[in-house]
């Protein structure tokens, strides 16, 4: 979507509770902005759908989706996303790359602490013991990495939905924090970085040229975070820059 268009999104429930979505940083009209304790945004019950319907009025940027009735319980299922206002003049900008990065935990029952095994396992969202983290929903080593080709800009967009503040370092490189929470920074006040702290609910923008050649880490700073149900060898929150050429 592109500022000024009109988006009508049906949103159906297939769940076996109420839900509605909320436009986590879109400035919509009070009852499209998808929090029914509160609001007279509606509850979408199950089978039922709701048409959110909203002119973007935002400039472009990064932004999320995720639920907000019950919130507690269905966030911490995953039911969140990203969202991103599209640039028209982007062919004029010279990014190369354009990834974008959802961060998020999990509390997994059903296996015992230091096991990984292929399955279908339940999330308990109410659980404090979060023993995946994610990125895009997969934790190492089988997240993708970010491929990148020497001498390309990079844009990596962060979007934190979750429980946890997550402190995303890039081994390698530094970054420029050019948005944030989908504004722009003013070029003459962009951070550079090489780690930043991504708290629930926020989204980042960053920049950074791809000028050293290797696989470099790129990951949750938190060690915790980088394993899987407990386990010693490097897993969840992690993944690389890899050069291919
Ligand atoms: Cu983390």
């Amino acid at each position: 979507m592109y500022p000024g268009d009109y988006v009508n999104i049906r949103v159906y429930n297939c769940l076996p509770e109420s839900t509605s979505v909320h436009w986590h940083g879109l400035d919509v009209p009070n009852i499209m902005d998808g929090v029914p304790d509160v609001q007279a945004s509606p509850a979408i019950k199950p089978g039922c759908y709701f048409d959110y319907h909203f002119r973007i009025i935002n400039p472009p940027g990064t932004h999320m989706y995720h639920a907000h009735h019950n919130t507690a319980k269905q966030e911490m299922l995953g039911l969140a996303g990203g969202l991103i206002i599209l640039d028209p003049n982007s062919d004029c900008l010279p990014v190369d790359r354009d990834y974008s990065l959802i961060i998020q935990e999990f509390a997994v029952i059903g296996l015992e602490h230091g096991m990984v095994k292929l399955g279908t396992y339940n999330i308990n969202p109410l659980s404090d013991d979060l023993n995946f983290f994610t990125i895009n929903g997969r934790s190492f080593p089988y997240t993708s990495p970010l491929e990148v080709n020497r001498g390309e800009l990079i844009r990596v967009r962060l979007a934190n939905p979750g429980d946890q503040v997550h402190p995303i370092h890039l081994h390698g490189h530094h970054f420029s924090i050019v948005a944030s929470d989908g504004n722009s920074i003013h070029p003459c006040s962009r951070l550079r970085k090489n780690t930043i702290p991504v708290a629930s609910g926020e989204t980042f923008d960053l920049e950074f040229a791809a000028d050293n050649p290797g696989v470099w880490p790129l990951h949750c700073h938190i060690p915790h975070h980088m394993s899987n149900n407990h386990m010693k060898q490097t897993g969840g929150m992690f993944t690389t820059v890899m050069y291919i050429d």
